[in-house]
């Protein structure tokens, strides 16, 4: 139906309509230009066209979150069939259905041993708000109430619902107001960004004893749960120093809080394991998921329970007092149930640790060496490369953060590859069906639109 729309529209309409009446997300409502707006017409694997017929690579899976790719008919089918079979009902007052069912059962058998149970929702920010409702819960019920303050870190990103920023370090949502208390910050494991002589390893176990400081300061009877993404996506792509996962887990066997791992987009293969805590090998409480988990075909979101929460739950007892009208959407969860049966057949998360994902981030490492890239980092299949206007120099950054960011961005879209930008660093997070052929294609986009940037900031004096 999309199609016929906008063929019926041309795209100046398209922009003049959109400007008229959608109100964007994370957007300056004053900058955001007619001409700029690109309307997305269809998609097939990792190819987009916009209504003007450009065919552009989907270099961002989405908004990291369509693992299997686009167009895969077999889930537009299963939600098809469920549609046409039990459109909707909820999962309240004792009822349940089949989809909810055999997802939840799916994602048992994927999810870590301590995991055998699910809590539905639609996104991974009300996922993170239901976190923070399930853990103080939880010691209300273990009898310890007064274990309330949730620990995050700087420059995280767990969701844009009040609990959500809240969780989250993004200053900017901060100061909008509106965020719930009983929740601390500690350092971010970015290394590139720290000004110290230490080197990664030295810097990796120093991050970690941040929560150890805070938890001595603050109390450890104070303190209900750690969340932390194994990668930090929106905040850069910052791949933690292989020092970092093992001294906080250290840290967090030694004591009594809950840890909680925001899966959101590192789960579901895009690290190389099914999630992100398997591939540092840290053991959390609970997990947050969305995106790849339906590979973004149908809005769902997940929380998992581990047995030893769940416990708690069933041996206490009491109402949990949460809950969404979509908990467990009989849709979404099909289309979910779908996209897990593609990434099992197609074995995409053994794809990306013993072939695609070692094929492009060799390659991907190269890009380093360009003369504006400071650094080039691959995990999985996601990654970062930090623009800098002297790589000799990592403290040395460009001025009017962003900026450069922007420009380097809006090259690589007018080269046919969408990346994202993070205020002075571009960012890739590929379908993780990507092909050889696609890689070396993404390689050579992007590092004509690294040579395109070095012009623009020469003609502008930049450098
Ligand atoms: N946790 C993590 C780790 C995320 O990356 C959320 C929670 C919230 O999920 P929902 O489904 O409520 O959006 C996310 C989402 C960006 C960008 O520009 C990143 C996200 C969402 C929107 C934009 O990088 N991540």
């Amino acid at each position: 139906m999309s199609r016929i729309m906008t063929i019926n529209l041309s795209t100046a309409d398209l922009r003049e309509k959109d400007a008229r009446h959608h109100f964007h997300p994370f957007t300056d409502h004053k900058t955001l230009g007619l001409d700029e707006r690109r309307v997305i017409t269809r998609a097939d694997g990792v190819w987009m066209w916009d209504s003007d017929g450009n065919r552009i690579m989907d270099g961002m899976a989405g908004l990291w979150c369509m693992n299997v790719g686009h167009g895969r008919q077999e889930i537009v089918e299963a939600v098809r069939a469920q549609m046409s079979e039990l459109s909707y009902y909820n999962t309240f007052f004792k009822t349940s259905h089949e989809p909810v069912i055999k997802l939840s059962e799916k994602l048992a058998e994927v999810t870590p041993p301590q995991f055998n149970m699910t809590f539905f929702g639609t996104s991974g920010s009300d996922g993170n708000d239901t976190i923070v409702r399930m853990v103080r819960t939880y010691w209300q019920l273990m009898g310890k109430p007064e274990k309330k303050i949730i620990v995050s870190r700087v420059n995280a990103y767990h969701g844009s619902t009040v609990a959500g920023a809240a969780l989250g370090g993004m200053a900017g949502m901060h100061a909008q107001g509106g965020v719930i208390g009983d929740i601390r910050h500690i350092m971010q494991p970015y290394w590139f960004a720290d000004d110290s002589d230490m080197t990664p390893e030295e810097f990796g176990i120093h991050a970690a004893r941040d929560l150890e400081r805070l938890l001595d300061e603050i109390g450890e009877d104070n303190v209900a749960a750690f969340i932390a993404e194994p990668i930090q996506g929106a905040g850069g792509v910052i791949i933690p120093p292989e020092t970092y996962w093992p001294e906080m887990k250290r840290i967090l066997d030694e004591r009594d809080i809950l840890f909680v791992s925001d899966e959101v987009i590192c789960g579901f293969g895009r690290t190389g394991k099914w999630f992100g805590c398997e591939t540092y090998g840290t053991e959390p409480d609970l997990m947050t998921m969305a995106k790849g988990l339906s590979s973004g075909y149908l809005p769902i979101g997940a929380v998992a329970v581990s047995d030893k929460v769940a416990a708690a739950f069933h041996e206490v007892g009491g109402e949990f007092y949460h809950g969404y009208t979509y908990s467990g959407h009989p849709a979404s969860c099909a289309a979910a149930l779908a996209n897990l049966e593609i990434i099992q057949r197609e074995k995409l998360v053994e794809r990306v640790a013993d072939d695609i994902g070692p094929y492009l981030s060799e390659r991907w490492k190269k890009l380093g060496d360009h003369p504006i890239v400071g650094e080039a980092r691959m995990k999985g299949l996601v990654g970062a490369l930090e623009l800098v206007p002297d790589p000799a120099n990592r403290s040395r950054r460009f001025e009017n953060e962003g900026t450069v960011g922007t420009i380097a961005r809006d090259h690589s879209f007018a080269n046919g590859l969408v990346m994202r930008a993070v205020r002075d660093r571009l960012i890739i997070c590929p379908p993780l069906t990507i092909t050889h052929d696609e890689a070396d294609e993404l390689i050579a986009m992007a590092r004509k639109t690294l040579d395109d940037t070095l012009d623009t900031l020469t003609r502008k004096g930049m450098l």
